[in-house]
């Protein structure tokens, strides 16, 4: 398995990277492909397709040179973003912090401080945890939340994914439909949690009406403070990707020429619609600049909605 391999930067001075095996990692899958031509007579003609695919790969053995340490017991890791190598887990498994709800009070900040007191460190999470901050847990037991108490806590992978088409011509009309889908998988909205900077810029729109606040203590996510960083990695960011698009659609009609020229006027669109639960503006979309994975929000266009209308001759 080949791994862009990050070196080390006190080693190298700087940043760098080289391609380089770094373990093993098991394929199996299947895939069933349906067609159909269900009707074919002089008025009616009717196709339709199916197509299935689940794939399921998971990393066996990693070189443990350059891994990163984290609170799991007996799984190594590679990489540090938030979607890494790990054994025993798909490629590209999401690493972060488990979450144990929202602290609400300063009673329990106050608590979690004692905690880590009694285990000989300064605080639990900073000198700057407060109501209203998720309360991560402390995976490994010492005292104090670091990047070594995060473990896996998701997967990209989808259980099947796929498409489907019908072809349906009537007499000179023809109607042509292409749906994908998505089942299972998930991916990171990262936008889902952020604070706000420090100034009124950037303001992200997504649950505002469910952030913990004294007033509303039962909120899924933490508090929105001004001028904080941005929350660690944990589930609360992680969404199911499966989807259902229409992804092409397009009704042609055959102009009655004669047997020489041959001419269609069409009205084609494309992703008409998207039936989704994922939050963030694409759930197919997938970064291709990361190492492996790339199942996270970027900055990159979602699919776009075209239609157009056109006429076409063959000579
Ligand atoms: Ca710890």
């Amino acid at each position: 398995m080949i791994w862009a391999y990050d070196f080390p930067s006190s080693a190298v001075g700087g940043s760098m990277s080289m391609n380089r095996n770094v373990g093993a990692v098991t394929n199996r899958g299947v895939e069933i492909n349906l067609t159909s031509h269900l009707i074919a007579n002089k008025d009616w003609d009717l196709h339709l397709s199916f197509n299935l695919a689940h794939n399921k790969n998971k990393v066996t053995k990693l070189v443990a040179e350059g891994a990163t340490q984290t609170a799991m017991e007996g799984v190594i890791v590679q990489g540090s973003s938030n979607q890494v190598l790990a054994e025993g887990y798909p490629m590209g498994a999401f690493l972060g912090y488990a979450h144990n709800g929202i602290i609400q009070s300063w009673d329990r900040v106050n608590e979690l401080n004692a905690y880590a007191q009694e285990l000989g460190q300064d605080y639990y999470n900073g000198n700057e945890l407060k109501p209203g901050n998720l309360e991560l847990v402390d995976k490994d037991g010492n005292g104090k939340i670091e990047t070594y108490d995060r473990v896996i806590i998701g997967s990209p992978d989808p259980d099947v994914y796929g498409g489907f088409t019908a072809d349906v011509r009537y007499k000179r009309f023809s109607l042509f439909a292409n749906f994908g889908y998505q089942i299972g998988g998930q991916k990171l909205y990262n936008k889902a949690i952020q604070n706000l900077p420090g100034q009124l810029c950037g303001l992200i729109d997504y649950g505002l009406d469910d952030r913990w606040s004294p007033e509303n203590p039962n909120a899924t996510l933490p508090a929105l403070y001004i001028g904080e960083g941005v929350p660690s990695f944990t589930d609360l960011e992680l969404f199911d990707a499966s989807f259902f698009r229409l992804q092409e659609v397009r009704l042609t009609y055959d102009l009655p020429l004669g047997k020489v020229v041959k001419g269609q006027v069409y009205l084609a669109a494309t992703n008409l619609f998207t039936i989704t639960s994922y939050p963030g503006t694409d759930p197919a979309t997938v970064s291709t600049s990361s190492n492996y994975g790339g199942n996270y929000e970027t900055s990159t266009y979602p699919g776009f909605r075209s239609l157009s209308v056109g006429i076409k001759f063959n000579l």
